[in-house]
């Protein structure tokens, strides 16, 4: 039976680390799309060449041609800028905005019935986007964001209790930005309420240390984002998709009533599976959580709002 195919659009530092561990894995042959000349030729050939010491036969292509990602079943996107120091993830809007009109595009020409994440930033605004102009349904487009800021909050917590970051569970919901909501009630270790295990004011700052984790990284790193914690959420997306793993995960999806909230991606929990976002669920939160979870629901509306499509 063949490998599925994944087509990665964009081969900068997050498209390079997935076509990493999507091929090594075994996981699809992986074909990575760019504008630059020669950069996703050269990755390829590079990981292609590294494959017989991941014990990896997956065929690893680059391209410049939308052609080469016909009939990919899945695709990531990670086309457009990345944040410089002093950035919001807002400011990256007009710029990836015209980027992902032609991502879209090339995507429905090439590969009409895949399976997309959308990474690229304003993560939000950028799977609205795509969404809207390739026409696919609303399972078949969810934004990879959520996972990522799980994990930061996990990472956290698990270093506050000195714990495994395996014991602890999270979920970050609302949109990919500062307005983002760490869930405590629904954080626990091994079951047990976080709540009652850290103190109230360490809480608060994990919780705004985990709002800003994307900002502290582009600030040490000075020359562009976080790269492999993004990429390695990503995969955690593609694989519950590509294994039909019936996830529960919190991922930016096109809600259409489901928290009050109509024609906007946002983060929320939902079971990721075969067919892509099978469902959504909704979570308990209290109310201070649920007046930050509608107001990150606004902030990504205003900012939808300057997308002219
Ligand atoms: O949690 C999340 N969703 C975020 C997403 C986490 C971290 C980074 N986030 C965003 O992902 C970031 O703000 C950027 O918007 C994307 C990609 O970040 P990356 O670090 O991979 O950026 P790079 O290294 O600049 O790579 C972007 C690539 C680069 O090689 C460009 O040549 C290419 O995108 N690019 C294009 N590819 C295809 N088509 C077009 N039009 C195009 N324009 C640029």
């Amino acid at each position: 039976m063949a490998r599925p195919k994944i087509a990665l659009i964009g081969g900068g530092n997050i498209g390079g680390v997935l076509a990493e561990t999507l091929a090594y894995r075994e996981l699809g042959d992986v074909v990575i799309f760019d504008v630059v000349e020669g950069l996703p030729q050269g990755k390829a050939l590079d990981l292609a060449e590294g494959a017989p010491l991941a014990h990896s036969d997956a065929k690893i292509a680059g391209t410049n041609d939308y052609a080469a990602i016909a009939g990919a079943d899945l695709v990531i996107i990670t086309a457009g800028l990345a944040r410089k120091p002093g950035m919001s993830r807002d400011d990256l809007l007009k710029t990836n905005l015209a980027i992902m009109k032609s991502v879209a595009e090339g995507v429905k020409q090439h590969a009409p019935k895949a399976y997309v994440i959308v990474v690229s930033n304003p993560l939000d605004a950028m799977v609205y986007t795509f969404q809207k102009i390739s026409g696919f349904p609303k399972n078949r487009v969810v934004g990879m964001a959520g996972v990522l800021d799980s994990a930061r909050f996990r990472a956290f917590v698990a270093w506050e209790l000195g714990v495994s970051a395996e014991d602890v569970t999270a979920l970050v919901l609302g949109g990919h930005g500062d307005s983002m909501v760490p869930i405590t009630g629904s954080c626990t270790v091994a079951g047990i309420p976080v709540t009652k295990l850290i103190p109230k004011d360490r809480l608060h700052a994990i919780i705004e240390r985990t709002k800003g984790a994307g900002g502290e990284v582009v600030a040490l790193l000075k020359t562009g984002s976080a790269f492999v914690s993004p990429a390695l959420s990503a995969v955690e997306m593609a694989e519950a998709i590509l294994k039909d793993k019936k996830r529960v995960l919190a991922c930016a999806c096109l809600l259409e009533g489901e928290y009050g909230i109509s024609g906007l991606y946002i983060g929320v929990p939902c079971v990721l599976g075969a067919g892509g976002v099978e469902r959504v669920l909704e979570v308990d939160m209290n109310p201070e959580e649920r007046k930050l979870f509608d107001a990150s629901a606004e902030a990504v509306r205003s900012l939808v709002a300057q997308i002219a499509l």
